[in-house]
Parts: structure tokens; sequence; C-alpha cells
């Protein structure tokens, strides 16, 4: 094989960026080539993600990757965040400015179809949790509001399918955004039709779905020629973002749990088949598809969703701090003195972040974080509570044991979150490669060149390209007793809800 360089362009929920991967055959390198913002905007009474910035952004990564002068691309594909989506015409127009999945519409559609069609037979066919923002209650949502009433060339597309609409012109939907929806049976891994028609979503809006690691038509004419590039191939890659940022864990064994860390943290493993039982259903666990027709059995997680809006409220204060200043002073404070439930559904909207856990930990009767030192380190010991929890759910599920922690992704750069992962599980923290996602999403890309036939050899790939930091368990006996009182103030608080 040639040199091979292909463009993986990663939309997380708080940043985006486009990196360049170069294959040689063996090896991956990744450069980044463009880094950009992903700020929700507000806009009257709902909120909104910048789509026309965002795919600006797109095209402008397209355009640094042409400065880079490396020649034409072999490809390009997209991955998102999960549950998101757009409608689009059949003359290809956008209709409407896609929501935020953390819009305020959600959970009363939620409750209103939950109300309908009770929560034990929805997760009985789809194996998704109900998350106020899965697609299937955002879509009631549109019905409430008379938006599902479209004329019969309209479809819906995902995130990353709308990206890849608007690069190619093809209209399709990939497997694995499709999965996070709450719309698909899992076995069949297609949609549900009997559920689309029970939440009156009309058939014509949902388009064939295909398979990760798909080659799908070439860029527009016009954008190769607004940005004087080549007609370059287009792939629909394994395009929800955590699906690519499993693919590359670098590990051949089964006997782990993955953490993909980022805005939420996702903690799960992978399987061949879905786990639908009560026990996975009360845990909040979900079932959503993976690269080579695996399934990510895995929960979702608050995760540094808290600090990312502790960060936004000290910046409005004008009080800013960066992330390693946050990290630096939580490490210098004693730690185990107050929790906070990272589920509560009080920390999912937008808002004073320090405000609620500092509420959360005055109702159940806590001591109450001050300074900033403080808040931070609550978040992040009640993280690495909630991780040590979810795992032993996940070994109880799995009935057997899991030897050690992959965490992946953006939140790797929080070493102390990595280490008190490794404390409150008692099992060593395996970190990296902190571009996970868009390692991922490159390697599905090679994938559908021929360049690598399984997942197995991706993950060779992986292993040898991108050596990973390991974090060994310390204080295990403290941690042990500190998790009894993190799981009597989770337990009191749900009580009391
Ligand atoms: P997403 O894809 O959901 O937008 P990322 O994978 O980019 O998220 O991870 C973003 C998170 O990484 C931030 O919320 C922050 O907590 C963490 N992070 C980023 N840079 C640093 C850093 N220098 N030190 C510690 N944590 C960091
Ligand atoms: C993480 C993520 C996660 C959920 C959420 C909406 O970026 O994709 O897996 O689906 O966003």
């Amino acid at each position: 094989t040639n040199h091979m360089h292909m463009l993986a362009v990663d939309f997380g929920a708080s940043s985006g960026r486009t990196i360049l991967g170069s294959w040689d055959g063996s090896r991956l390198t990744v450069e980044d080539i463009h880094r950009f913002a992903n700020d929700p905007v507000q806009l009257g009474t709902s909120l909104h993600w910048d789509f026309l910035r965002l795919f600006h952004e797109l095209k402008r990564g397209i355009h640094a990757y042409k400065q880079h002068g490396s020649g034409s691309p072999a490809s390009i594909a997209v991955d998102t965040w999960g549950v998101d989506y757009g409608f689009v015409d059949g003359k290809g127009k956008l209709l409407g400015n896609p929501y935020h999945y953390r819009d305020a519409r959600n959970v009363p559609a939620m409750e209103e179809l939950l109300s309908k069609l009770p929560d034990e037979s929805l997760y009985g066919r789809t194996g998704i949790q109900s998350l106020s923002f899965n697609t299937i209650f955002q879509l009631v949502a549109e019905s409430c509001e008379n938006a599902l009433q479209v004329d019969a060339d309209t479809r819906m597309l995902f995130m990353p399918d709308l990206f890849r609409f608007y690069l190619s012109g093809v209209r399709s939907t990939e497997y694995t955004i499709a999965s996070t929806s709450g719309l698909l049976n899992p076995i069949a891994r297609d949609w549900d039709r009997e559920l689309l028609n029970q939440i009156a979503a009309p058939s014509s809006l949902f388009t064939p779905i295909v398979m990760p690691g798909t080659a799908e038509g070439h860029l527009r004419r016009d954008i190769a020629e607004e940005l004087q590039v080549g007609p370059i191939p287009i792939v629909a890659t394994a395009s929800h973002d955590t699906a690519s940022a499993v693919v590359s864990i670098p590990s051949l064994q089964g006997d782990y749990a993955y953490i993909s860390c980022g805005t939420w943290s996702l903690m799960g493993v992978e399987l061949d088949e879905p786990i639908m039982n009560e026990h996975a259903r009360r845990w909040g666990f979900t079932n959503e598809g993976g690269a080579e027709r695996k399934i990510r059995m895995l929960k979702n997680i608050m995760g540094l969703w808290l600090l990312q809006e502790c960060k936004r409220q000290w910046e409005l204060e004008g009080e800013a701090l960066s992330y390693t200043e946050m990290q630096e002073m939580a490490k210098l404070e004693r730690g185990l003195t107050c929790y906070v439930d990272p589920a509560d559904a009080a920390f999912l909207a937008p808002g004073n972040m320090p405000q609620r856990i500092r509420h959360y930990c005055f109702q159940t009767g806590q001591q109450v974080p001050q300074t900033k030192a403080e808040l931070v380190r609550c978040i992040v010991d009640s993280l690495a509570m909630m991780f040590r929890q979810t795992l032993d759910e996940i070994e109880h599920l799995l009935d057997r044991k899991l030897t050690a922690i992959h965490i992946v992704g953006g939140g790797i750069q929080n070493r102390l979150l990595c280490q008190l992962a490794a404390n409150a599980t008692g099992r060593p923290v395996i970190a990296g490669p902190v571009e996970a996602t868009a390692i991922g999403n490159v390697m599905m890309q090679a994938k559908a060149h021929g360049e690598v036939q399984s997942l197995e050899q991706i993950r060779q790939v992986v292993i040898d390209s991108f050596p990973p930091d390991r974090y060994e368990p310390e204080d295990s006996a403290q941690w042990r007793e500190a998790f009894e009182t993190y799981k009597e103030v989770i337990h009191k608080k749900s009580v009391r809800s």
C-alpha cells in the first residue's frame, strides 16, 4: 500500500475537529488540522445546534487539508454525537434548524409517550434506556407541534447523515447513529415500523439503513469547485461518535469495560447480542449498535458535562479557569467528602452548575462544597463512584469479572479522573487514545477501502500506533468504604424525589 490520507470530521457536543489520518498499510498517524467550538444557541424558547456554522467549519477543515498540501484525500467521513436530526425536503432544503437534545420540550414528550406505552414494553422492543432526549421522544414532541406533517419527499436525517447528505447529495441512514434513536429493532438492526406507526411518524420519513464502512457517493461538484478540490469519495463511517470510539479500544481481549469519556461518559461492554432483561432496564443500560454488527451495551453517564458547565459559569462570572487548572486544584483536595448522583435529571439542562451541585449536597445533608476546588473534586469523585457502581452492574449482567477499564476520548486529559477511576473500581485504568473517535472514524474508512478486514485488525493497528497510559488502583480500602457512603447518599435522594 502507498501512503493513504483520510479525513475524519468529528463533531462532539462541546467541540469539533478535522483530523488527518495517514495510513501506511500497517500503522496510522493522526494530525489535527482544524478545531472549532460547538456552541449551542438558545433562540427564543428553543435550544438549537448551529448547523450552518458547523457546516461552514466542515468546509474549512477540507480547505485546511488542501493548504496542508498532501494531494486529494482518499475519502472523508463525518461522525457526531447521538440522537439529533434534521428534516430535508425533496429539493434538498433543510426544514428548520436541528434541535439540541437538551431542549426542554423532550421531558413532557417522554412522559406523554410512556403514559401510553410503558417503559417495560418500549425497552422490550428497542433495548434502549428511556432518556428524555432519545429521538423517539423528540419525534413525539415534533408530532405535538404538527411538525411531522411533511410531504412524502421529506426525510429525517440524523446529524452525521445530514452532514453527509450536504457533502454528497446521498440521503441515507447509517446504522450506528440510527441505533441511538430508540426507533430500531436491535435484533433486526432495522427500523421498528410498528413503533414508528405508534408515534404517528410517516414511514416515508425514514431512509434505508446502511452499515458503517460503506462508501457512498462523492463530494458534490459545487463544493469541490468552491474549495478547489477533486471528487473526493464520501464514506458512511461508524458515524455515532461513541461507536467510532469503541472501534479504537486498544485491546484484543474481551475482559474489560470501556468508558468513552467526553461530554458524556459512556461506560459499557461490546457484545454480540443485546441484554434486555429487567435488571438491565432498571439499571439504565442501553443497547446501541456498533461496527461489525456488534452491540454496545452501555450506560450514558452525565460525565464531564458537569465540569463543562462549571467552567462556563465561572467564565460568566469573570473567573475563567482552564481544565488543567481545575484538575490541578482538585488534586490538592482531601476528597471523598461529598457526592452527587451524576444521573440526576437536575443536571441535564444547561445552567448554573455550581449552584445545582451545592443544592444537591445541601438537600442530602452532606458537607456543601464551597470553593471551586471542592466543587471540581466533588464532581470527579462522584463520576469515579458512578463508574464503580456501573462496573458492578455490568459484572452482574454478564455474570463474570472484568479485569481492566479502558478509557478513551478527550476526558483522559483529566489525569485525576483516570486515577480516581482506578481507585474506585479497584482495576487498572488503561487510558487512550485521546482521539479515539477520529481514529475509529478513519479506520472504518480504511475498511471501506479494503485496507483492513475486521475489528480485530483495526484494534491491532490502534495498539501498534497509539500506546496508552496505565493507572494502577491506590487506596482501595478507603475507596471501598467511601463507596458505601456514596450509595447511601444516592439512595436517600432517589427515595425522596
Ligand atoms: P466531546 O467529544 O463530547 O465534545 P471531548 O472528547 O472533546 O468531548 O472531551 C472534552 C472534555 O475533555 C472536556 O469536557 C474536558 O473535561 C476534558 N479536557 C479537555 N482538555 C483537558 C485538559 N487539558 N485537562 C483536563 N481535561 C481536559
Ligand atoms: C456522546 C454521545 C452519547 C449520547 C449523547 C447524546 O457524544 O454521542 O453517546 O448519544 O452524545
